[in-house]
C-alpha cells in the first residue's frame, strides 16, 4: 500500500489510449516527455515480442502537472495514444454500432474465464481489453516520474533476465560497478541477459517455442543501490518494505513469485550460513554478505536491494489448449490472436520501474518534503549523504 503517492491508470489495449494520474510528487522535479519516452522504448523491446510493438512507438504526453520542465506539486496527468486503435475503431467504438464478432473461447491461464464470470459478459473481448499487459505502458510512464526523482538523489536501479524457459544465467551481479552503467550494458542484449552464451540459448528457446505455437516465461532479478537505513518499517504489517514491493511487483501481468536476497534457498540452510555478519569499514557499518537482499525486519538496511520475480509463460498460444465455448458449452480449442511468445525482457523493465514507485513512496514517507529542495535538505540533515 502506498502512503504518500497515489496513482491510477485507465484504458484498453485497443481503445483510444491509456490515461494515468500520479499524485504526491514533490514540486520542482525536472522531468521531460523525452525522459519518459526512453523508459517506454525500453519496455517495447526484447526478443519474442509480437508485431504490435512494430505498430506502437509509445509516447506519453505530459498533459498536466508539469510547467516549464518542472513538476508543480499537483497531480501529474499522462496520456498514451494507441496507434493500433485505427485498426480497432469499430470493435472499440464507444457508441453502439453493428459490430457483432464475439470472443467466446477462454484461454487457459488468462483472465478470460474468471473475468466473464465475474462481470457477466458474453464477450471475452470485454475482459481482454483491460486485462491486457498493454496497461503496463502507462505504469512505466508513471513510474518513470518516480525514477527521475530517485535518480536526482543518486538512487540507482537495474534489472536483468536470469532465466528464460529452462536456460539459466548464473552470472554474479557486480555491485562495485554503477548499477546504471550495468543496466545500459544489459539493455544492449535482446533478452536483457548478462551472459552471452545464455543469451543465445535463451533466444533459441524463444524461437523454438514460437515455431511450435507456444510461449515461454522466465525469472528476472531487480536491484537498487543508494538506499539509506529504514525505508519501510517493522512497526506495522502494512508498512513492511518487502510487503509493499511484493504488492507492486506481483501486480504485473503473469508474475507469480517473488524472492528477496537468498529467498527460498534460505529455508534449507542454517541460520549461521544465512544471516549477514556485521562489520565496520571506514567507520561505516557494513555486511560481509547480502543474503537478506537489503531488507531486514521490513526495512532497508543500506545494502543493495536484490529481488527475484518469476513470470509464467504468456497464456495466448497459437497452438491453443483445450477450452469450452462459453455460449454453446461445446469443447473447442482456446481463442487465438496475435501474441508475444516471450515478454520476460519487457517485464524486467516494468518491474524495475514499478520498484521505483515503492522506493519513492517510502522515501517520501521517511523524509518528507513538498519540493525537491525540501526533500534533499531533509535527506542531507539525516546524514545520508
Ligand atoms: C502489449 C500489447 C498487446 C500484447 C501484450 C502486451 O498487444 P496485442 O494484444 O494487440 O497483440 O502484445 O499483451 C499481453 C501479453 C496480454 O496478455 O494481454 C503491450 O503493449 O505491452
Amino acid at each position: 500500500m502506498l502512503e504518500k503517492l497515489r496513482y491510477l491508470t485507465a484504458g484498453e489495449s485497443h481503445g483510444k489510449g491509456l490515461l494515468g494520474i500520479i499524485d504526491g510528487i514533490p514540486a520542482n522535479l525536472e522531468i521531460s516527455e523525452q525522459y519518459i519516452r526512453f523508459q517506454l522504448s525500453r519496455r517495447q523491446k526484447g526478443h519474442g515480442r509480437s508485431n504490435r510493438m512494430k505498430i506502437e512507438s509509445d509516447f506519453a504526453e505530459l498533459y498536466c502537472g508539469v510547467r516549464q520542465g518542472r513538476t508543480n506539486g499537483g497531480p501529474i496527468g499522462l496520456i498514451i495514444k494507441n496507434k493500433d486503435y485505427k485498426n480497432w475503431s469499430e470493435c472499440m467504438s464507444v457508441e453502439k454500432n453493428d459490430y457483432s464478432k464475439k470472443v467466446t473461447l477462454p484461454r487457459p491461464g488468462h483472465a478470460d474465464l474468471a473475468g466473464v464470470m465475474k462481470f457477466g459478459f458474453d464477450d471475452i473481448r470485454d475482459v481482454i481489453e483491460r486485462s491486457s499487459a498493454r496497461e503496463t505502458a502507462m505504469r512505466v510512464a508513471i513510474s518513470s516520474v518516480c525514477r527521475k526523482m530517485l535518480e536526482d538523489l543518486n538512487i540507482e536501479f537495474c534489472s536483468r533476465v536470469v532465466q528464460i524457459h529452462n536456460i539459466v544465467d548464473n552470472t554474479q551481479m557486480n555491485f562495485s560497478e554503477s548499477l546504471s552503467k550495468t543496466n545500459n550494458l544489459i539493455d544492449k542484449s535482446d533478452v536483457r541477459c548478462l551472459d552471452k552464451k545464455s543469451e543465445s540459448a535463451m533466444i533459441n528457446a524463444i524461437d523454438s517455442a514460437k515455431k511450435d505455437g507456444d510461449s515461454v516465461g522466465g525469472v528476472i532479478e531487480i536491484y537498487c543501490t543508494g538506499l539509506p537505513f529504514g525505508l519501510g518499517s517493522y512497526t506495522q504489517w502494512d508498512r513492511k518494505l518487502q510487503s509493499k514491493i511484493s504488492e507492486s511487483l506481483l501486480s504485473i501481468n503473469a508474475f507469480k513469485g517473488i524472492e528477496f536476497g537468498m529467498g527460498f534457498n534460505a529455508a534449507g540452510n542454517l541460520g549461521s550460513d544465512v544471516h549477514d555478519e556485521i562489520a565496520i569499514d571506514n567507520k561505516k557499518l557494513t555486511r560481509k554478505t547480502n543474503n537478506a537482499g537489503g531488507i531486514e525486519g521490513g526495512m532497508s538496511n543500506a545494502q543493495p536491494l536484490t529481488i527475484r520475480v518469476s513470470m509464467k509463460p504468456i497464456p495466448t498460444l497459437t497452438k491453443p489448449l483445450d477450452s469450452v465455448d462459453i455460449q454453446s458449452n461445446t469443447p473447442d480449442k482456446a481463442h487465438r490472436e496475435r501474441t508475444d511468445s516471450c515478454a520476460v525482457p519487457a517485464a524486467s523493465i516494468i518491474a524495475e520501474n514499478l520498484l521505483c514507485v515503492v522506493i519513492a513512496d517510502t522515501l517520501l514517507s521517511k523524509f518528507g518534503g513538498d519540493s525537491m529542495d525540501q526533500l534533499k535538505n531533509h535527506i542531507k540533515q539525516s546524514g545520508k549523504f
